[in-house]
């Protein structure tokens, strides 16, 4: 059975064919460019939930096939909370990229005191040709620390700090990531959803 992984982050891409290899056998992973399938899905929903299912709809009715959304972030306490849902567009900067949101965080952070605790969250989504949806959530509690660490990962992986570890998700690599990320959590409680969705 195919699977549509409706993403455009390349990160997120590399880390979710990682953590669905187990069911190579079951399904086979497509991305939008396969499909020649471009979609500006507008994420205005209130939660990661809703920006997640939305995507997935979106994917899944222009493809007809199963499809996977990730709709994912970080929650800095501090911050009550931000950047979240705008984790992606977290920059005043056009064109920002990820070292821009980077150093806006740590800019916002700059008069709080430490420990800046923080989590990431991942709602995963999926849809069937027919309209089914089911979700799963994961998250990975840490910290965000004012100097960079490591070159893995992506996003603010190089600021959040795995407190019990002394390590920063970018420090480790990605099969490490893929054992305790708010991604891999989610989607190891998808995969027997996504076994439900293809066994009807
Ligand atoms: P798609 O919607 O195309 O999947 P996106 O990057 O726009 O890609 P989101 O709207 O879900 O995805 O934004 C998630 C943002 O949260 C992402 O751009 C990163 O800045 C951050 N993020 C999510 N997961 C992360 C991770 O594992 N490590 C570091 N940063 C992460």
């Amino acid at each position: 059975t195919p699977l549509l992984i409706a993403t455009s982050n390349p990160g997120k891409l590399r880390e979710l064919q990682a953590l669905l290899v187990d069911l190579h056998d079951q399904i086979q992973l497509l991305l939008p460019a396969d499909l020649n399938l471009s979609l500006e899905v507008v994420e205005d929903g209130d939660t990661y939930l809703e920006n997640a299912v939305k995507k997935a709809l979106a994917y899944g009715q222009a493809s007809g096939l199963l499809t996977l959304a990730d709709d994912s972030g970080l929650e800095v306490d501090a911050l009550n909370g931000a950047p979240g849902l705008f984790s992606a567009r977290y920059s005043d900067k056009p064109g920002a990229t990820d070292v821009d949101r980077r150093i806006h965080l740590l800019d916002n952070l700059h008069f709080h005191p430490r420990p800046w605790t923080a989590r990431f969250r991942c709602l995963v989504a999926l849809a069937s040709p027919n309209g089914e949806l089911r979700h799963s959530e994961g998250i990975c509690p840490g910290e965000i620390i004012p100097e960079e660490r490591g070159n893995n990962g992506f996003g603010y992986d190089p600021i959040f700090l795995l407190s019990e570890r002394g390590k920063t998700i970018a420090e480790l690599s990605m099969a490490e990531k893929n054992t305790l990320s708010h991604r891999a959590r989610a989607v190891h409680a998808a995969i027997p959803l996504i076994q439900e969705l293809i066994s009807r």
